[in-house]
């Protein structure tokens, strides 16, 4: 993978200094060479001390989308990349930094580009999901994202938010602490992301194009891949095949992150143990297991320890998909990557000894709920005075949302292939989002919001029912865009209720804009009465992507002090497309610091 992003300081103050000098001229005082070297200089040096003082650098980097071949599994495909990789290049960043991303659209289809994790603190125009903080980046335009990294460190990730797009461009977001501030943990010998990816030998927009044309489940992924490279338990794969190579007595760092279309994933490495130091660019309270689990849109910082001798074996790290829905409905497979040990005794340090004994783990069953449980129990932050968890103490609005999939009766005019000649549909308190045709946060900066939203998503359910018990005969579901309002600074608790409609499901929500603290979590109906007793208010993890268990609840907290349109959905794309989704309004506070900063002029339009 490439680093392709570099520190512009030098060429932003060659750029000033050069931009001061042309005002200087223009307005008409003329001085010879020898004075203009010396104002040159001096504001070059004034340039460095307010970048010093200010500890801020700007990061800029341009991502061409583009087509590019790719042959996997004995196939060969066209695909939207950036800059033509798949995983595409990583972004580095020191938190404070401020980031530049131009983005140029080379191929046929609308792109936008989404900072997943990125605060976006008052610049919600570089979030990034279509019709919701920008129109797309048409064919042939430019877009400039341009965002501060602001209280984060860790592994985030961008990806394309429009359509099915994410499925091939993707790629890591390295936050690395303040120059000189250490992690809170031993450092690593080395750190590396380890990117899990779907591939599909298909052309993904026409799998959604297929699925919403018929209103059946779309087909699913043929392979999972890391790195971009499906590995050796597929067929005509081995040699694209992710190998990490380690040294005897080392400690790495893997920075894990799923970027799979629609499965959460088990990742385990043979005979090793994995420490968990971080989710979702957050610190947390380290812990050791043998396998983790890891949703579509979460991050997870791990220490992977080699073993302190040559262990003269190869050791595969798989990963393969956590799912309670039926089967044919996700990519039931296991990709494999190997850890392979530098030989000592080999004349070259890197050679792979063939022949070597392969150790291979073993993966939870695909539906093992108790697993994902027991280990999203064990993530706590860290809570410490220098990484405090906020979590909100009090709560200013309380709301229950119930989170499932549906169905939409057939239009007139087409035969529909889903339940009962219906069409598929997912909601939230009932509602399966539509999005519009113009971007909501324009239209809300704009006062122009008639016709594009209206600001009445429900509260809770407009008709309550057994959530986890026997489904309601009647499956379906409203449609509309409906934002919820709120005010600056108000703290929010959301309980987020799984359905048993069409069959419980674990749905990975991701909130743009915020993190948020997961503060209680259980099975079957939530209990306003008896569960709010049971939360943690002390070291709960914060988070941006939270697994809604599998006829369960889920209880988060979160401050909205980050005024601007805010995308919440889940993160398998299927659901997504189905409906479940939703935006918050955050009203701007009264203070000048407190209020979305204005669109930038080169804002893409409908
Ligand atoms: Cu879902």
């Amino acid at each position: 993978m490439a680093m392709a992003i570099s520190s512009a300081l030098p060429s932003s103050l060659l750029m000033a200094a050069a931009v001061m000098l042309l005002i200087v001229q223009a307005q008409g005082i003329t001085r010879h060479y020898e004075f203009n070297v010396r104002v040159y200089i001096c504001i070059a040096c004034l340039s460095v001390v307010i970048a010093f003082l200010m500890n801020l650098i700007d990061r800029s980097i341009d991502l061409q989308v583009q087509m590019a071949n790719a042959t996997r599994l004995c196939a060969t495909k066209s695909m939207v990349t950036v800059n033509g990789q798949c995983p595409g290049p990583e972004l580095v960043a020191r938190e404070g930094d401020r980031v530049v991303v131009r983005v140029t659209n080379n191929v046929a289809h609308n792109i936008t580009l989404h900072w997943h994790g990125i605060r976006q603190v008052r610049t919600g125009w570089a979030d990034g999901p279509a019709y919701v903080t920008q129109c797309p980046i048409q064919t042939g335009q430019s877009y400039v994202y341009n965002f501060t990294v602001t209280g984060q460190r860790g592994t985030l990730w961008w990806h394309a938010h429009i359509s099915w797009l994410r499925a091939t461009v993707y790629g890591p977001i390295v936050i690395l602490p303040k120059p000189g501030v250490p992690y809170p943990f031993p450092a690593p010998h080395k750190e590396l992301p380890v990117v899990f990816g779907e591939w599909w030998t298909a052309d993904t927009e026409e799998v959604v194009n297929q699925a919403v044309q018929t209103g059946a489940g779309p087909n699913v992924s043929d392979a999972f891949t890391i790195n971009g490279l499906p590995g050796p338990l597929y067929n005509c794969s081995a040699q694209d095949t992710f190998k990490l190579k380690v040294k005897p007595r080392k400690t790495y760092m893997l920075r894990l992150i799923n970027a799979a279309l629609n499965d959460e994933l088990f990742f385990s490495v043979a005979n090793h143990t994995l420490t968990v130091v971080e989710v979702d660019a957050v610190y947390v309270k380290p812990f050791t297991v043998e396998t983790l689990v890891i949703s579509p849109g979460q991050t997870t910082n791990v220490l992977l320890a080699a073993k302190p001798y040559y262990p003269g074996a190869n050791f595969y790290m798989s990963a393969a998909p956590y799912s309670t829905a039926r089967p044919g409905t996700f990519d039931n497979t296991t990709v494999a990557g190997i850890l392979e040990y530098e030989n000592p005794m080999s004349a070259s340090a890197a050679s792979f000894v063939k022949g070597l004994p392969l150790f291979r783990p073993t993966l939870p069953q695909l539906n093992d709920t108790d697993f994902v449980t027991n280990f999203t129990n064990k993530l706590r932050s860290l809570a410490t005075a220098q990484y405090p968890a906020a979590v909100p103490q009090s709560v200013d609005r309380r709301f229950f949302f119930t989170v499932g999939l549906g169905t939409l009766p057939c239009p007139a005019n087409m035969t529909c292939q889903g339940p009962n000649g219906t069409q598929m549909a997912a909601a939230m308190n009932n509602v399966s989002f539509v999005l519009p045709s113009r971007a909501l946060l324009q239209s809300h900066f704009t006062g122009l919001s008639t016709g594009v939203y209206a600001p009445d998503f429900p509260v809770a359910p407009l008709s309550p029912f057994n959530y986890t018990g026997t489904p309601p005969n009647n499956t379906n579901v409203a449609t509309g865009t409906k934002l919820l309002v709120l005010p600056y600074n108000a703290s929010v608790e959301l309980v987020m209720q799984d359905t048993s409609i069409l069959g419980i499901e674990s749905h990975p929500l991701h909130l743009h804009g915020f993190n948020f603290f997961v503060v209680g979590q259980g099975f079957g109906n939530y209990d306003a009465v008896n569960d709010p007793a049971k939360f943690n208010l002390v070291d709960p993890v914060e988070r941006n992507t939270v697994g809604v268990p599998a006829g369960g609840w889920v209880a988060i907290r979160f401050l909205a002090d980050n005024p601007g349109v805010w995308f919440m959905h889940c993160h398998l794309e299927v659901h997504t497309t189905w409906g479940l989704r939703m935006a918050w309004l955050v009203l701007d506070g009264s203070q000048p610091d407190q209020k979305l900063l204005p669109p930038p002029s080169d804002l893409p339009k409908c």
